[in-house]
């Protein structure tokens, strides 16, 4: 697959115009900070050359105003572009709390993209136009990033981590995604699609996508199948603790620290249980790091989110 070059990538979203705003007016600025420079540095140049006979005595008059204003007002520009640009920054980090949520594994060399309904694509992801989409990223290998120039959108996907972007497409359309982090031999063919779809063709092809059991769903069966339900099933408090509606709880753990269980907390709890051990508990946890891949981990994490008001083990067991 490969694509012409472009110069100025399409926009696919209102935050990828705002980019765009930026980058042009911060141009200008810096063009109008250095052009000055330039321009008398050519001219004094040509004036003062060698040979010359020009008035070469020193100037005498200072204008302290002057001077103060050729700090002053650079300063304040550009104090503007960090607010604006701080604000944008924000922005970006923080998705809205409705965003839907799509998980990403990358590999050497591919994209996996799993739904909430358990629809589960490689290299291409269909997403509905006008809703946030959150993306929770991790890696099974090495560093790679995740790049959709025309949502101008970019962050490193990393092993072991879970790191997130957000956008909000709002024109339908097919937009190219690349690894923007060299990640070995075939990291320039690691191209994949953000397909964005009118709320009507995405309900569609999510249906014919399939649900295969749900991403919650598989999580639940994997629960039973790894033995987790052993030691966390309803009712059984003696051995560990609970996993009802633990997303979001502050947890105590035996150094004393107190955390908030959000998805990486999840994610350590089950692949390196002894990091950061529950108050309370002995560490009799297995860890499961070599048992399962990214995918399954987050699988078993959507299912312990999704038992928000049920109780782990309690369904289908
Ligand atoms: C042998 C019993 C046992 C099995 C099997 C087991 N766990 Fe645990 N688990 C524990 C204990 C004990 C703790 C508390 C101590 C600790 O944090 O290591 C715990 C802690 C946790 C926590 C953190 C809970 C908190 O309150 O901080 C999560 C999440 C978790 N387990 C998920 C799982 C999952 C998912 C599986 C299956 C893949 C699983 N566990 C299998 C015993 C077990
Ligand atoms: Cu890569």
């Amino acid at each position: 697959m490969s694509a012409p070059i472009l110069l100025w990538p399409p926009i696919a979203s209102a935050y990828a115009g705002r980019v765009d705003l930026l980058i042009a007016c911060f141009g200008v600025l810096v063009a109008l900070l250095s052009a000055p420079v330039f321009i008398l540095m050519a001219i004094w140049a040509v004036r003062y050359r060698k040979g010359r006979r020009a008035d070469r005595t020193p100037g005498q008059d200072r204008n302290v105003w002057l001077e103060v204003s050729w700090s002053v007002i650079p300063f304040l520009l550009i104090m503007g572009f960090f607010f604006w640009s701080t604000a944008m920054f924000l922005d970006a980090r923080t998705p809205p709390a409705d965003a839907l949520v799509i998980n990403v594994v990358a590999k050497q060399w591919m994209w996996k993209f799993q739904h909430a309904s358990g629809a589960r694509e490689i290299n291409e992801v269909h997403v509905p136009l006008g809703r946030a989409v959150r993306l929770t990223m991790t890696s099974q290998d090495v560093i790679h990033s995740l790049y959709v120039p025309a949502l101008r959108i970019k962050q490193d996907v990393l092993p072991e981590r879970y790191t997130q972007l957000w956008f909000n497409a709002d024109r339908p359309g097919t937009y190219p995604l690349r690894c923007a982090e060299y990640c070995g031999t075939d990291h320039s063919v690691m191209i994949g699609r953000v397909i964005v779809q009118r709320e009507e063709d995405y309900a569609r092809w999510l249906a014919r996508a399939g649900t295969d059991g749900g991403l919650a769903g598989r999580g639940q069966t994997l629960f039973h199948r790894l033995g987790c339900s052993s030691c966390h099933g309803a009712g059984v408090t003696e051995r560990a603790p609970s996993l009802a509606g633990i997303y979001g709880r502050t947890v105590t753990l035996a150094s004393g620290r107190a955390v908030r269980v959000d998805d990486q907390y999840l994610r350590d709890s089950i692949i390196l249980p002894n990091k950061d051990v529950t108050a309370g508990y002995a560490p009799i946890m297995p860890p499961y790091g070599g048992v399962l891949d990214e995918e399954q981990v987050l699988e078993l994490v959507a299912y312990l989110k999704s038992s928000r008001n049920g109780e782990p083990g309690e369904r289908g067991s």
